[in-house]
Parts: structure tokens; C-alpha cells; sequence
């Protein structure tokens, strides 16, 4: 089994996207664990606030089909894909890590970029596996999330929400 780390994000019916896609991780992976919910500010254009998180969960499959896994599930939700990067998105299922893995071939990019980037990304992170070290920079997520400039992606963190959604519906 590996420990795969995935980011969630979503600015159009968000509740409803990051509640069914959670149901739907469930069914295709096991022991997911869930960082809370945040509300955030788009980073690099202008619209509505996301909810963002990040999932721990383990897998058999390989780096490739996890990413094939988490578009298959965007698609189930409704995403239309070939959108440009920065626009409102219904779903959006990004692969972080993979173990310790370090690879970029393809549609595998791992460790993800946007984990140094995004505080959308980090907190999250930070949040479920703080003692957990970037295989690449050689610290750990709390310390990196630390460092990180906070001052210019505002966020704020919705505790309990995830509970009551999936709870609701
Ligand atoms: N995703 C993007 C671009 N900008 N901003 C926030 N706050 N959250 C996101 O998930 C996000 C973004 C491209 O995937
Ligand atoms: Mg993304």
C-alpha cells in the first residue's frame, strides 16, 4: 500500500462537488483521512471563494492511475475538462504525493509545485501531516507552512463543515 496525498478545490456548487467527491474517493480508496475545510480568496484571476482541502488516503494503484482515478471522479462530478487553469472549476482533484516519490513524466508531477505556492495547498497539508518532510526540500510541512508568506492569500479555516455536509446529504 502507498500514502497518497490529493488537494481539493472548488468555487461552483461547492458544497454539493466536495461532498460527492468525497463519497466518491471512499469507494475507490482506503482510510481516507480529511484536513478541515477552507474558505479562499482565487488565487490568479477574479471569482467566487473556493473551498479547498486536502485528503490522505492509500492505494494500491500506481502514481498514473491515481491521476486517471481523480479525473474519472472530476468528470462524475461534472467538470468539463480542457478549462484554462484559472477559472471558476466545479471540481478540481490534483495529486500531491505518492510516498516519497519524486517524478515528472507525463501527467505525474510529483511533489506538486503548488504545495511551495499556495497556502490553499499548504495549510491544508500542514494541517493533517505536519511531521510528514518534502522529499525534495527536506523539511517538514508545519515547518514549511511556518515560513510561508500568509500575509497575501487570505483564507480561513471552516471547522466542522465537512462533518455537517457529508452528515446532510
Ligand atoms: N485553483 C487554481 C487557481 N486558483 N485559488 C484558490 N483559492 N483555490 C484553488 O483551488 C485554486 C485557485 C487552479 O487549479
Ligand atoms: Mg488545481
Amino acid at each position: 500500500m502507498s500514502t497518497v496525498y490529493i488537494s481539493i478545490g472548488s468555487n461552483l456548487e461547492r458544497e454539493k462537488n466536495v461532498a460527492q467527491s468525497i463519497r466518491l474517493l471512499n469507494e475507490h480508496f482506503d482510510h481516507l483521512h480529511c484536513s478541515t475545510i477552507y474558505e479562499t480568496v482565487p488565487v490568479g484571476f477574479e471569482g467566487g471563494l473556493f473551498y479547498n482541502l486536502v485528503v490522505r488516503f492509500e492505494t494500491e494503484l500506481s502514481p498514473e492511475d491515481v491521476v486517471n482515478a481523480l479525473k474519472s471522479i472530476e468528470t462524475t462530478c461534472g467538470r468539463i475538462h480542457n478549462q484554462k487553469k484559472f477559472s471558476n472549476r466545479s471540481l478540481d482533484l490534483d495529486l500531491l504525493l505518492y510516498d516519497d516519490l519524486v517524478i515528472n513524466q507525463g501527467k505525474v508531477n510529483i511533489p506538486r509545485q503548488e504545495i511551495l505556492d499556495y497556502a490553499f495547498v499548504l495549510e491544508p497539508l500542514a494541517e493533517i501531516a505536519p511531521d510528514l518532510i518534502h522529499p525534495q526540500i527536506g523539511k517538514s510541512y508545519a515547518e514549511l507552512w511556518q515560513a510561508f508568506d500568509q500575509s497575501d492569500q487570505a483564507q480561513r479555516p471552516l471547522t466542522g463543515l465537512l462533518e455537517r455536509m457529508l452528515f446532510d446529504q
